[in-house]
């Protein structure tokens, strides 16, 4: 009863709306909803968001997906859209500010729904409208220094519905947020709390050699912190250049199978890829990559901006 008089509420609001905006969030995950969230977004036509820790849980390939949804470092176009929607899928659910209703799994909900809605592609419409496709980087000079969004743009690359993106947190977030996943394609992103070195340590570097991973590792030397230069820069983020292959060529001692390098630039990087996924491909790969230090994301330098207005601003009064 809890489920129909959901369902009822919600169809009778969405069908309401002009122009209405799903946008997934990571509780499709724990709630094995992920089918039942497209099937719906087929059934209705609405135009299709992702949060960026839900990145890998809705298909970037869908015909009305528009991007990540993330505030002012949004996806292009995609912000514009979903601010301007008329109605949103809250996490549980809540009619607008009106009633709510409990004991309803989302998966049951969004099933129910398929039937219920009528079918409204404005959204859609308006993004498809609006989008310019992005531009590209600047092809390099030969031996020219490794910038980050030419990497990128070889990560792109390789991704398959055989690969997962497990992406660190620092600018990284950013960069790994803006690679287009093939279906399939897993990704893995902590947002929550953002706690550095959770993709990776060198604890695990040890144990996927023990178990013999065939990893990938691009490790981005920058010389820093740099997410936290954008926030408020000092001297404490500047970080003691560490030989890192030379690091994980001591872990790996001999024993297990492994294949490190350095890159400097792009040439180097297609030759290390093409090695990694050729003649070393049952091996684990740590891809040192040496860029300049104020090679950003354009997204960290606007989000760094904000998160440093937020952080200066006075305490709230208690
Ligand atoms: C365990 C932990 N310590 C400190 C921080 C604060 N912090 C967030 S990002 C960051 C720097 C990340 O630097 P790096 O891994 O080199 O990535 P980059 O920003 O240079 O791409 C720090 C110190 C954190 N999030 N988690
Ligand atoms: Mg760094």
């Amino acid at each position: 009863m809890g489920l129909e008089a959901a369902v009822e509420a919600a169809a009778e609001f969405l069908n309401k709306a002009v122009k209405p905006v799903m946008v997934g969030g990571p509780k499709l995950r724990v709630a094995k909803a992920s089918e039942a969230f497209v099937e719906l977004a087929d059934a209705c036509g609405y135009a299709l968001a992702v949060m960026p820790s839900a990145k890998g849980l809705v298909p970037e390939n869908h015909p009305h997906f528009i991007g990540t949804y993330w505030g002012a470092v949004s996806t292009g176009f995609c912000a514009e859209i979903v601010e301007s929607a008329d109605a949103y899928f809250p996490d549980r659910v809540m009619i607008a500010n009106g009633p709510a209703f409990g004991c309803v799994l989302m998966r049951d909900f969004l099933g129910a729904l398929v039937k219920r809605l009528k079918q409204n592609t404005t959204a859609y419409e308006n993004y498809h409208r609006i989008y310019v496709p992005e531009g590209h980087p600047l092809k390099c000079e030969p031996k020219e220094a490794l910038r980050v969004n030419v990497m990128f743009q070889h990560i792109q690359k390789m991704l398959s519905s055989e690969t997962a993106v497990i992406a660190e947190t620092g600018d990284s977030w950013f960069n790994c947020q803006k690679l287009k996943l093939p279906p399939g394609c897993g990704y893995e992103f902590q947002m929550q709390y953002g706690s550095i070195g959770w993709s990776v340590t060198a604890q695990d570097v040890s144990t996927m050699l023990r178990c013999g991973q065939k990893t990938i590792i691009f490790l981005i030397n920058n010389g820093g912190y740099t997410i936290e230069v954008e926030i408020h820069d000092g001297p404490y983020n500047v970080i003691k250049n560490w030989n890192y292959t030379g690091l994980v060529d001591a872990i790996h001692n001999g024993e297990g199978k492994c294949w490190t390098t350095k890159v400097h630039c792009e040439e180097e990087l297609i030759e290390a890829i093409g090695t990694a996924t050729g003649a070393k491909k049952d091996c684990l790969c740590f891809i040192e990559v040496i860029v300049h230090k104020d090679d950003t994301s354009k997204e960290l330098l606007e989000w760094g901006s904000r998160v440093a207005a937020a952080n200066g601003r006075p305490p709230n009064p208690q």
